[in-house]
């Protein structure tokens, strides 16, 4: 048997807390997004972007031609995998916040030798689910525990984390979160993987305007589609008449922030009904829907040492779009 595959939604030990029920997800997007809407500056939380639609949409801005990200972090895996380990050293449990498809993350389980424990933390139950069901037979002996949870809200681990652990965070998901939201996160991933762990964090890096912003509005348009998309799960999830076709997709870089925006702007004056609340819009209005911050090199080491995490080492590829940054906490 190629390693145990515990139950996707645990329903007792120290991550019962983060695991929900049905009933639970659905009030708490219930709650966001009526929030959400009601604000001056409207806002919807982008991890709600990932229902199994919105997984599958993002799987394909993961292929696209302007979508250099994933490419390079796979790339900067590929290439630097046994140095990588090599700096790592002993690892017996991988953490991984925000573990989608792991697809990237297989090349750092086959780099990590005497890796015993794998613990996929994700919002999405589809996306873990497929996830260790693809890994287990690639990783002979891997014990997988995945972990349904907000990773910005894990406070306990499986059991089956042992001994020295790595923490993986990929994508340049943390660019999601603002600064002061990606410090919290830094400092209680300090608390949750413990003294004398490691951290493995990809950061995107500044670039010109010219690569970023086709990079989140895409010719094929699959970015719009993937933003409409949580349009569409609030009608569908939440009793919602908003017509889709009346929203744009509108990705802007701000550079003093130094992150990518994205918004749902609304084409026209309309009303919009959510459970039986009605929401008014002005033409030109705006949902904001993402950040997606990009650092220096130094600008996030800087960051994570606030944090306690002390920078180690951090590997880039030759176009110098992205990084792969390994942390250690004494
Ligand atoms: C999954 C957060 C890394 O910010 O690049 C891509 C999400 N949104 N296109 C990113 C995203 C629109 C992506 N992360």
């Amino acid at each position: 048997m190629a390693g145990d595959t515990s139950s996707v939604l645990a329903e007792d030990g120290p991550d019962a807390a983060a695991s929900e029920t049905t009933a639970d997800a659905h009030a708490e997007f219930a709650q966001a997004v009526l929030e959400g809407l009601a604000r001056q500056k409207r806002s919807l939380p982008s991890r709600f972007l990932y229902d199994a639609r919105g997984s599958e949409l993002f799987e394909e801005i993961t292929r696209l031609k302007e979508y250099y990200p994933t490419r390079a972090e796979t790339a900067l895996l590929q290439t630097h995998g046994a140095d990588i380990a090599e700096h790592v050293g002993e690892a017996d449990s991988l953490v991984e916040f925000g573990s989608g498809s792991s697809r990237k993350t297989s090349l750092l389980i086959g780099a990590l030798e005497g890796l015993e424990t794998y613990i996929p933390i994700d919002v999405s139950e589809t996306y873990l689910a497929e996830a260790a069901e693809w890994l287990a037979p690639q990783h002979d002996g891997l014990t997988i525990t995945p972990l349904v949870a907000d990773f910005t809200k894990t406070d306990a681990l499986p059991d089956t984390a042992r001994g020295q652990k790595l923490g993986y965070f990929s994508g340049s998901t943390i660019g999601n979160l603002t600064r002061d939201e990606a410090m919290a996160f830094l400092l209680n991933a300090a608390q949750l993987l413990g003294r004398d762990s490691a951290f493995l964090v990809a950061i995107d890096l500044k670039k010109s305007p010219d690569i970023l912003i086709p990079a989140y509005d895409d010719a094929e348009g699959v970015s719009a589609s993937f933003s409409l998309n949580l349009l569409t799960r609030i009608n569908r999830e939440l009793d919602g008449n908003f017509d889709i076709a009346r929203f744009a997709h509108r990705a802007i870089y701000n550079e003093p922030e130094g992150r990518i925006e994205i918004y749902l702007e609304s084409l026209a004056g309309q009303t919009v009904n959510v459970l039986g609340r009605d929401f008014a819009f002005a033409e030109g209005e705006r949902i904001h829907t993402e950040f997606s911050h990009k650092y220096s090199i130094e600008g996030f080491q800087a960051l994570a040492a606030t944090a306690g995490w002390r920078g180690v080492t951090a590997w880039t590829d030759p176009d110098g779009l992205f990084s792969l940054h390994l942390l250690r906490r004494d």
